[in-house]
C-alpha cells in the first residue's frame, strides 16, 4: 500500500548515514536507465504533480540527471530540476538531492512511501540513491 510522506532528514540522521553508505557510493558516477511505468523495484520520477506524466522509472540509483541520455522516456524532457512527485517501490528507503553526487538538500522516502508534495524543493532533484541501510 502507498503512503503519503513528507519528510526531510534530520542532520543527525543525514550524518549517519554518509558515514554507513554514501561515502563508497560516490567514488563513481552511477547513471540509471530509465523506463515509463511505475513498477515494483522501482522508483518514480513525475514531471508534474500529482504523479503526473511524464514519469521515469528506474530500479537503480543515478548520480547525476544531467549524466547520458537522462529524459523522460519518449519525450525529450530533461529530468534534472523538474521532478515534482515521487514515488518509492524498492524495498529500501532512497532519498532524493537536490544536486548530482547525492548533494544538496536530501529528501528521504522509505520503501512504500510517495509524495507529490515536495514543497522548497520542487523542480530541484538532481540525482537520488537507493540506500543499503535504513536512512529515513
Ligand atoms: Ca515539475
Ligand atoms: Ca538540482
Amino acid at each position: 500500500m502507498i503512503r503519503a510522506t513528507f519528510r526531510r532528514i534530520a542532520a543527525p540522521t543525514m550524518l549517519a548515514f554518509l558515514l554507513v553508505g554514501v561515502v563508497a557510493a560516490t567514488a563513481f558516477a552511477v547513471d540509471a536507465s530509465w523506463d515509463s511505468s511505475c513498477n515494483s523495484g522501482e522508483i518514480c520520477n513525475w514531471r508534474n504533480a500529482p504523479y503526473q506524466v511524464p514519469l521515469a522509472a528506474t530500479s537503480s540509483s543515478d548520480s547525476d540527471y544531467n549524466a547520458g541520455s537522462d529524459v523522460y522516456p519518449n519525450t525529450t524532457d530533461g529530468i534534472n530540476d523538474s521532478v515534482s512527485s515521487v514515488r518509492n517501490l524498492k524495498s529500501t528507503d532512497t532519498v532524493w538531492f537536490t544536486t548530482n553526487n547525492y548533494g544538496g538538500s536530501g529528501y528521504c522516502v522509505p520503501s512504500g512511501f510517495q509524495s507529490d508534495q515536495l514543497g522548497g524543493l520542487n523542480d530541484r532533484f538532481s540525482s537520488h540513491l537507493i540506500a543499503a541501510s535504513p536512512a529515513c
